[in-house]
């Protein structure tokens, strides 16, 4: 183990964090559970409007930066090439920022929005169902890819273009922070979302364990339990654990690979052989609708609930700001992760890359699997939202999916992605956490750092998963994303600061090239 590259601060300060906020839940579950609650309400109450704020912004400064003059900066040097090709690229991306999650929501988003619909709806009702259509495709839409994608610019800026050997959110915060970056103020910087991060993955763990566990139910009957669990939680632990040891260019992309191909049978199947003109035509529908209400949507913050004739549904803080806060705890991490992963495009190339690549594998898993469970419902085939109401959301998703024709193998098939998709996520997670802790990475960090992060990533869920107090570590992580908010606010000025003071000057010396220099 090389001491030297090790940056102890940072490393400490994540563990201790972690361990501050879960022992107490571990110990004082109730007290725990009123005081992060009542943060949390504080939180999306007050300063909802805040995350949607943020969410708009970021979505139209992207687009910005896409098209200005700084989208056609290379991230590299005249030799560099694309580190990977683009298919490679766009499934890398996408396994590492989405989970299990999508599968989950994926399915069964729709059913919560049919029964609960936004902007006073009819449960029910046909607005309510082209709503439920057309929100879950907002909530993982572009919005959500710019939230992703924002971090990414400033972090392959530094590294790539000034070649600075680190890959942290506090260095990218450089032109800010100046000589606090290397001292405490850094610290915080990457401890905070470090934190968040390892509560935001308790979310995605806390799903997708029940998810697969019934799909162990509907191959053998047995009740899935917490030993199940157990077991389930080993088997994920030890495929990221591996991939994250073998690193970038073995385990991390051959699983994100398998995880792409994977998808395209799953979803081409259901898209042949299930209703194919009513999954397209309700496709191109919430597309319509998502266009034309997309302001509205990304900025309806519920401001006269119970005043007057208005009733309060919550549905912004129950889904808008709270989807915008977990894409926001999962941010830095993709951003860094992204930006390793760019090396030799330009800017322009990951902006529209992450939007446009992201928004559509999200787009298709919802617009296929969830309208298919739609489907189901309409025709009378099956009913999900009995099935949720009355068993539970996760026996609903792998009924939909048991629908299907061979309904065996792709039970088998959609399982299995969900531990593939778990382990993506978790094994870029570890990648990334095991960065942060390092001081330069040569090539890639250690490896032992790696894999220790692989078991600090999957212990305090499954532990809280366990003996009670996960959902308060993730109403925590939420809230502890707060500071992110403004995080985010520094890495964009950073950019522009940096881009502007690198500009080519009058003796035509340039910091960066640009894509056209390149042909
Ligand atoms: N997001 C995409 O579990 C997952 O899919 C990880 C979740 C932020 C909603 C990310």
């Amino acid at each position: 183990m090389n001491r030297s590259i090790m940056d102890w601060p940072t490393f400490y300060g994540a563990l201790v964090l972690l361990i501050a906020v879960a022992l107490p839940l571990v110990l004082f579950p109730d007290w725990g559970q009123a005081v992060v609650t009542g943060a949390n309400e504080m939180v999306s109450g007050n300063f909802g409007v805040l995350y949607l704020l943020v969410g708009m912004v970021l979505f139209i400064f992207l687009l910005y930066i896409a098209f200005s003059r700084y989208g056609r900066i290379v991230l590299g040097s005249r030799e560099s090439k694309a580190e990977f090709n683009t298919i490679t690229w766009a499934a890398m991306l996408f396994a590492a920022g989405i989970g299990s999650s999508i599968m989950y929501w994926g399915t069964i988003e729709w059913a919560f929005y049919y029964q609960d619909p936004p902007f006073g709806a009819e449960p029910g009702s046909t607005e309510a169902i082209e709503w439920a259509t057309t929100y879950g495709l907002f909530h993982w839409g572009p919005i959500a890819w710019a939230i992703y994608c924002l971090p990414a610019i400033p972090i392959a800026y530094f590294f790539y273009v000034r070649k600075r050997p680190v890959l942290k959110v506090s260095e990218a915060c450089r032109p800010i922070l100046k000589h606090h970056t290397d001292g405490w103020l850094g610290t915080v910087v990457d401890v905070l979302f470090m934190f968040g991060l390892l509560g935001g993955a308790g979310t995605t763990m806390a799903l997708a364990t029940p998810l697969i566990g019934a799909g162990f139910t509907h191959f053998t009957g047995i009740e899935a339990g917490m030993g199940v669990y157990a077991v389930i939680l080993v088997i994920a632990t030890a495929i990221f654990g591996v991939s994250a040891y073998t690193g970038l260019r073995r385990g991390i992309r051959v699983l994100s690979n398998v995880n792409f191909w994977l998808s395209v049978v799953l979803l081409g199947f259901i898209f042949i052989v299930g209703p194919t003109v009513f999954l397209s035509n309700t496709m191109m529908n919430s597309i319509g609708m998502l266009a034309d209400n997309f302001f509205r949507m990304g900025m309806w913050s519920e401001p006269f609930r119970n005043m007057g004739p208005f009733e309060q549904t919550g549905f912004p803080q129950d889904w808008t700001i709270f989807y915008w806060a977990w894409w926001l705890v999962y941010a830095p991490f993709v951003g860094l992760f992204v930006a390793r992963i760019s090396r030799g495009r330009s800017i322009r190339e990951m902006v529209l890359g992450t939007l446009i690549y992201g928004t559509t594998g999200c787009l298709l898993y919802f617009g296929i699997l969830g309208n298919f469970g739609l489907y189901l419902e309409l025709s009378g085939q099956y009913s999900v939202v009995d099935t949720m109401n009355n068993v539970s959301p996760e026996a609903a998703i792998i009924g939909t999916v048991a629908q299907v024709p061979l309904s065996g193998l792709f039970v088998l098939i959609f399982v299995l992605l969900a531990v593939i998709f778990l382990a993506t996520t978790f094994d870029s997670g570890s990648y990334i956490l095991a960065s942060v802790c390092q001081k330069y990475i040569d090539d890639e960090p250690e490896r032992w750092n790696r894999l220790f992060w692989a078991v600090v990533l999957a212990t305090p869920s499954a532990v809280l998963m366990f003996l009670g107090g996960l959902e308060t570590l993730q109403t925590a992580s939420i809230v502890g994303g707060f500071p992110l908010i403004f995080i985010m606010a520094m890495l964009a000025y950073s950019f522009t600061k940096a881009v502007k003071e690198d500009m080519p000057n009058s003796f035509g010396q340039k910091y960066y090239i640009y894509r056209e220099d390149l042909d």
